[in-house]
């Protein structure tokens, strides 16, 4: 994928380096967006308590990022101490392989424009909050941090196979829209839910959607919406299953795959170890 070829995104790319970096230019940032940075903030971390792994909230708390917008540089110093990461600013979504490259060398992609505030609860492409309030607490996680790092390295091999829709499910489901068991019950610590109030307290109060023990390649065949809430969330027992998980050889999986129906969305299978069936499910009969 070359960069012509990115649908029109909304962020400036002419001046992005050839691995899609930019300058983050934080004095750029005007008074009106630091507000709207504080109040996005404040909202979400009301209603962190009770729904956010306590990982993520610890971590959160860590980086001191209430008061305005992060300047990355700064961050940097405290995350690369941490787990070896760091933030590199690019203007918005980056082609696959460019992505895979960053997250396999420790380099998370952080978007640097800030939403509107007509799009306080909703905007399709991500923007700094969703990458930074989302993402970036779950990175100074060493378990999650390795976890990612592995993923990106499974991106060449995807590629190579043809397993991308494959491996992109993985990361919708377990990155962006994941839960987690705990002794106090299931919290999100996925970045898709942090960064939403409205899919915060869905994904875990709601009786709609499915809720269903994560296993690979379970996830790997089921499909996904980018515009609405989740019909099925997939919990882990620890972040360790999920590192674990995606750190083996995936030897012929992909092949394997590609032979086996795809799982729609809303999909229960009879070998599911099934926390919550939702009301909105339907028995998808285990062809496997
Ligand atoms: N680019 N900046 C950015 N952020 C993402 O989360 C991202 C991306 N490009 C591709 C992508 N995610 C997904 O296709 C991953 O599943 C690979
Ligand atoms: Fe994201």
């Amino acid at each position: 994928m070359d960069r012509n070829s990115l649908p029109n995104l909304r962020g400036d790319y002419h001046d992005s380096a050839a691995d899609f970096t930019v300058a983050q230019d934080w004095a750029a940032y005007g008074e009106a967006e630091h507000d709207l940075w504080r109040r996005l903030y404040r909202r979400q971390t009301a209603i962190l308590p009770g729904h956010a792994a306590p990982e993520y909230i610890a971590n959160l708390q860590k980086m001191d990022a209430q008061g305005q917008i992060p300047h990355f540089g700064r961050i940097n110093e405290q995350l690369y101490a941490a787990t070896n990461w760091q933030l590199v600013a690019v203007p918005g979504l980056i082609p696959d392989d460019v992505f895979f490259d960053h997250l396999a060398n420790r380099r998370f992609p952080v978007t640097v424009w800030l939403r509107t505030p007509a799009e306080m609860d909703y905007l399709v492409e991500p923007d700094i909050f969703h990458d930074f309030f989302g993402h970036v607490p779950m990175l100074f996680d060493p378990v999650f941090a390795d976890y990612l790092a592995a993923y990106g390295r499974k991106g060449f091999e995807a590629i190579a196979k043809g397993g991308l829709k494959q491996l992109a499910r993985l990361y919708w489901y377990m990155v962006e829209f994941g839960l987690i068991n705990t002794q106090d019950g299931l919290r999100a610590y996925g970045a898709g839910i942090l960064s939403s109030k409205s899919e915060t307290i869905y994904c875990l109060t709601d009786s709609k959607p499915n809720r269903i023990a994560f296993e690979l390649e379970r996830v790997m065949r089921t499909d996904y919406k980018i515009d609405d809430f989740q019909k099925t969330y997939f919990v882990l027992d620890s972040f360790d299953q999920l590192f674990e998980a995606t750190l083996a050889s995936f030897g012929d999986l992909y092949a394997r795959l590609a032979d086996m129906p795809v799982i729609p969305p809303g999909g229960v299978l009879d070998s599911d170890r099934v926390y919550h069936f939702g009301n909105e499910g339907y028995a998808f009969k285990d062809t496997a």
